[in-house]
């Protein structure tokens, strides 16, 4: 673009990132570039426009000290799964779970074609270069991402919730590699137009991948995972088929530490869809009773795991920060969530009280009498009573700094990640699934996690609450054929047995079984120790179990019930696998089955029929 200039600060020395940043800046015909440097000062400059601009307003301080509260446009509040892309050179690659587009017909779309989207996308905005680490810089398991983007909510997000800044480009050096990343609001602005609080594109959006050649582009929406494109973009979709190629594994998990009573650390990776409480699980803090155990906290969404010379998988966080759901938070569920959120925050879509405070729904205490709700109207108890109002919106998140957590694990940014002991894959149901079961051997633990259900939240755009698989908490986030990824983790098997070391244990549960009143039945949160204790003396070989059809479920007796009143017949109500409920359950393992037929691994199907064979008899 004519007159346009590049700003680069001296420090930045790659080539392909320089051509790249003009080139975009050109296509999108951007005001101007800024580099982002991560600075502290930096943020402070930002977070002051975005409150000048409307975007942000900032908390009280004497509640909240340096924090804001954000509120998107109404049309623009989750993840979009059915505007988002997996481009790969063949339909098969991206697979029956994920919409696909040929790259060329995309690229004419978004970048080529006459009415291509991105062309003059920035008008009359800044771009942002938001130079980024996934994972700690120069971990052998990190790698980095460079995403420009013409938000600046996205460059502040983007500085908590990744390693951010100049020593990002300095690692870069002349020629390291990064994945790119474009991102626009999909709102530019003509001469003299004033700009509204959240620009976004409120009838267009497209989150596009191209695995193949590693790029992120993404149109439209400023919320979420739809903008802060580290996160289920590139952590997720495209390193998911990084990982497939060189042999690792991106996974949507949470990682957590886990010391007993005798000083043992573990390692436990857990995957469960989004807004399925990983975060509180992440910051678990184990009930009194189980007092000599301890939970820290390595990650609460995302983790890549690469196996190691040792023969053992470690696995890193590469986030820096969590995005985490709002609502239902409180000092109770999760209390560590809560102490990180007393500065240093940005919340999206929470409701603003008289006192410069936020409230969500779920949060401790009464309801205030009034507040501002997310949409910027009055809210209060009454009005909610009448209309049903929410005053936060259910997918409002807080975006916050690992190191705001108490129970942040010391090892949370060490390089070389940590040694994983277990996985645990959970879904949210409220019938069939047992409260725990443990897969005897990989193979079935496999299994377990590629026929995952779930019951849907209000993380993705469409209707809440209908059972959908969700092998691995990966259906809207892997990058490729989901068959395929199947057999990626059956390799790992033979990849990790060829050094001869253990593998990590394999379990499955669910926290969410209701009675027949409709309520919970576990008590969850704090309780889940409870669980998890049982998973560490099985890693140990230590804890009993009872063997049935699906694998090993723990009796009322191998648990641990200090402390917690909870009957035998409660606990028969929600570990019981019902043969019936499981022939059901069966066959919507076979529509997953028939949908994914293509390279489905044989070994899976196998293990079907033997649970068939079993539960026939
Ligand atoms: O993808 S987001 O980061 O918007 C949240 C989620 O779905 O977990
Ligand atoms: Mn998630």
């Amino acid at each position: 673009m004519e007159g346009l200039r590049l700003n680069a600060p001296a420090y930045v020395k790659n080539a392909r990132l320089l051509a790249w940043v003009a080139e975009i800046a050109t296509l999108t015909e951007a005001k101007d570039v800024y580099w982002c440097d991560g600075s502290q000062e930096e943020y402070d400059r930002l977070c002051q426009q975005l409150v000048d601009a409307g975007t942000f307003k900032r908390l009280n301080p004497a509640k909240r000290a340096n924090s804001f509260l954000a509120c998107s446009d109404p049309s623009d509040v989750a993840r979009v799964e059915d505007r988002t892309f997996i481009c790969s050179e063949k339909k098969e690659d991206a697979g029956p779970t994920n919409n696909w587009m040929a790259p060329a017909e995309m690229r004419g779309l978004l970048q080529t074609g006459d009415k291509a989207l991105f062309k003059g996308a920035m008008r009359g905005r800044t771009l942002y270069v938001i130079p980024f680490s996934m994972g700690p810089i120069g971990s052998p398991i990190a790698h980095i991402g460079v995403e420009l983007s013409d938000s600046p909510y996205v460059a502040v997000n983007m500085r908590i919730m990744t390693r951010m800044g100049r020593a990002v480009v300095e690692l870069l050096g002349t020629d390291g590699e990064f994945v790119p990343c474009v991102h626009t609001v999909g709102a530019p602005l003509a001469d003299g137009q004033a700009d509204v609080a959240w620009p976004c594109n409120p009838t267009t959006k497209y989150i596009v991948h191209y695995p193949e050649t590693r790029e992120i582009w993404s149109y439209g929406s400023g919320y979420g995972g739809n903008a802060l494109l580290g996160k289920k973009c590139f952590a997720l979709r495209i390193a998911s088929t990084m990982g497939r190629d060189q042999g690792w594994l991106a996974e949507h998990m949470l990682i957590l530490g886990v010391t007993s009573p005798a000083g043992k650390k573990y390692h436990v990776a857990a995957a469960f869809p989004s807004a399925c409480g990983k975060t509180n699980f992440a910051m678990l803090i184990p009930p009194q009773s189980l007092n000599g155990w301890k939970v820290t906290t390595i990650g609460d969404d995302i983790a890549w795991i690469k196996p190691h010379a040792d023969g053992r998988l470690y696995a890193i966080n590469p986030e820096a920060g969590y995005f985490g759901v709002a609502p239902g938070t409180n000092f109770k569920t999760n209390p560590n969530c809560m102490q990180s959120l007393g500065r240093d925050v940005i919340f999206t879509n929470v409701a603003l009280t008289d006192d410069g405070d936020v409230w969500w729904e779920g949060m401790d205490g009464e309801p205030p009498a009034h507040a501002i709700d997310w949409q910027g109207k009055d809210w209060t108890p009454q009005i909610a009573k009448e209309t049903g109002a929410k005053a936060a919106h259910p997918n409002a998140r807080f975006t916050v700094a690992a190191t705001n957590n108490p129970a942040l694990d010391p090892a949370w940014d060490d390089a070389s990640g940590v040694a994983i002991d277990a996985f645990i894959f959970g879904g949210r149901r409220s019938t069939t699934v047992p409260l725990v079961t443990e897969a005897r051997n990989w193979m079935e633990g496999v299994y377990m996690a590629a026929t995952m259900g779930s019951e849907t939240t209000a993380a993705a755009f469409g209707a809440q609450g209908v059972v959908r698989r969700d092998p691995f908490a990966m259906l809207p986030f892997c990058g490729y054929n989901m068959s395929d990824y199947f057999q990626h983790w059956l390799d790992m098997e033979q990849r990790l047995e060829a050094t001869g070391h253990t593998l990590p244990k394999i379990f499955c549960v669910n926290w969410f079984r209701k009675g027949a009143d409709g309520k919970f039945v576990w008590p969850g949160y704090g309780d889940n120790m409870r669980v998890l204790k049982w998973m560490i003396e099985r890693v140990e070989g230590q804890a009993q179990g009872e063997e049935h059809f699906f694998g090993i479920s723990p009796r009322y007796d191998d648990l641990e019930w200090a402390g917690l009143d909870f009957s035998r017949e409660q606990f028969a109500g929600i570990i019981d696998a019902s043969p019936a409920a499981w022939r059901e359950e069966l066959k919507l393992h076979d529509e997953l089955f028939t949908q994914l037929a293509y390279h489905l691994p044989q070994a899976l199907k196998d293990t079907k029929a033997r649970i068939e064979t079993h539960l026939a008899d």
